[in-house]
């Protein structure tokens, strides 16, 4: 990889004009190199912001607020320089043309929080959860980033680990110590040890499964015989006019997605065509590739029309989906006030019942964005979690297998890869190529 110990430079805020655009420079000659573009004697005082009028060579740039952030104290762990210019990409491009000529290198994407891990200020799960909250779209998304940035994955896995060191230095001091015939721990101790490192890879794994949908999002399909308002329901959800609706059956034939929050949870949503056996050619296939979008969503929400009975497809629709997680709504009830079926009634002309239709997708979902948050929503976390549970289990069941006489080498390689698997969220253990691509998911100036 690149260079860890030179002084880079970047734009730190978004491409394009604002009121303030920051230019960040990071390393051992962060000082120097903001020192010749401004114009001044005194020197920068620490964390403090500094009202500055800067210059390229000769040239004046613009009027600036210069803050110094001293290593170790600073984001990235060196010497920090962040300086506050007027928001237009022409002068931001010019402080760093002139930082660059100072001699900074341009920074590479994720290198500003790169160095914050390699310099031990955030681990590797923290430096991830930057790029999360930067990427969120929704308030949860970017409550459960935070979450991890502040810390409550390093400390669960954490606690875990520091259990997981006491467990193998006991058992360590047994195998080094054979001859005195005793055991640092006895085999039903390390059960009930290995039980309660159990309970809590069982719990994070748990939270797993909701964290990540929470990250990642959800697939909802739209489906329904034609004409029963799928595509005034996903507009009505999403929002905006995205599909076309007519009152003509057999209107929508492509898949049509869009991305909405759905009580804080990013869900993708997907119209499709209204399922039906049919002669036209272009409506079977869309038919077809409703079929597929009802198998591989996550869940469906399967539209009837409320202003009359069901019908033979809408029964067929209904069989079709019982194995789905799905919400069953009956569409059109500004038509009529009681809805067949006792299926929620709604209506996307009007609007009404859209609001429980979103808990309801929300309870179906199994997420509720009001518990408490995740503490891991990234799939790589969860991965390494289930290794290390895994590992946990294995050991538990050597010890049981084996009984008193216990082997505490085969355990004990157990207990390792259950820890490297740990170490390696937070990155205490983290080979290079996999830092390069979590690091090449960032941003430049980040
Ligand atoms: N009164 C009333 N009419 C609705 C409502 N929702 C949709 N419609 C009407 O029902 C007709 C069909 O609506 P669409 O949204 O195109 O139905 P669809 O299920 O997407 O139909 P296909 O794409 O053909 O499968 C249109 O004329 C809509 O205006 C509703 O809540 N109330
Ligand atoms: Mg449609």
């Amino acid at each position: 990889m690149f260079s860890t110990t030179d002084t880079i430079v970047a734009i730190a805020t978004p491409p394009g004009r604002g009121g303030i655009g920051v230019v960040r420079i990071s390393g051992p000659d962060a000082c120097v190199i903001a020192g010749a573009l401004r114009e001044a004697d005194a020197p920068l005082e620490p964390r403090r912001a500094t009202f500055a009028k800067l210059r390229s060579g000769e040239q004046p740039i613009d009027h600036a607020v210069i803050t110094f952030f001293p290593a170790p104290r600073s984001y990235t762990g060196d010497d920090v320089i962040e300086i506050s210019a007027h928001g237009s990409p022409v002068i931001l491009r010019a402080i760093v043309g002139a930082a660059v000529a100072g001699g900074a290198r341009l920074a590479e994407p994720g290198e500003f929080t790169l160095r914050a891990f390699l310099n031990s200020r955030v681990d590797l799960a923290q430096a991830e959860a930057v790029a999360d909250l930067i990427d969120a779209v929704t308030p949860l998304q970017a409550r459960a980033a935070f979450d991890q940035l502040d810390g409550t994955l390093t400390e669960r896995i954490a606690s875990i680990d520091a259990m997981l060191f006491d467990l193998i230095a006991r058992l360590e001091a047994s195998v080094d110590f054979p001859e005195e015939g005793y055991h640092f721990i006895e085999s039903r101790e390390l059960v009930d040890a290995l039980d309660g490192l159990l309970a809590h890879t069982t719990s994070l794994l748990a939270d797993g499964r909701r964290g990540r949908v929470i990250r990642e999002g959800f697939q909802i399909a739209i489906v329904g015989k034609p004409n029963v308002g799928k595509s005034s329901l996903f507009n009505a959800l999403a929002g905006a006019p995205r599909a076309i609706v007519t009152p003509t059956p057999g209107t929508t034939r492509d898949l049509i997605t869009e991305i909405v929050d759905v009580n804080g949870l990013r869900v993708t949503l997907v119209d499709s065509a209204g399922i039906r056996t049919t002669d036209d050619d272009v409506e079977s296939v869309g038919v077809d590739l409703a079929r597929r979008a009802m198998r591989i969503a996550d869940a469906v929400l399967v539209v009837v029309d409320g202003s009359g009975a069901l019908d033979d497809t809408d029964v067929e629709i209904l069989r079709e989906t019982t194995a789905c997680r799905r919400v069953v709504v009956a569409n059109k009830c500004d038509l009529r006030l009681e809805a067949p079926g006792g299926f929620l009634a709604v209506s996307a002309r009007t609007g009404a019942g859209l609001a429980q239709l979103r808990d309801e997708l929300a309870a179906v979902l199994d997420v509720d964005p009001t518990r408490d948050q995740p503490a891991i929503t990234n799939l790589r976390h969860v991965t390494l979690v289930e290794h290390a549970h895994d590992a946990l289990s294995r050991a538990r069941a050597g010890v049981l297998e084996r009984g008193p006489a216990l082997s505490e080498e085969f355990v004990l390689a157990d207990l390792q890869s259950a820890r490297a698997a740990l170490e390696e969220i937070s990155g205490r253990r983290a080979a290079d190529d996999l830092l390069a691509h979590i690091f090449a998911r960032f941003c430049v100036g980040k």
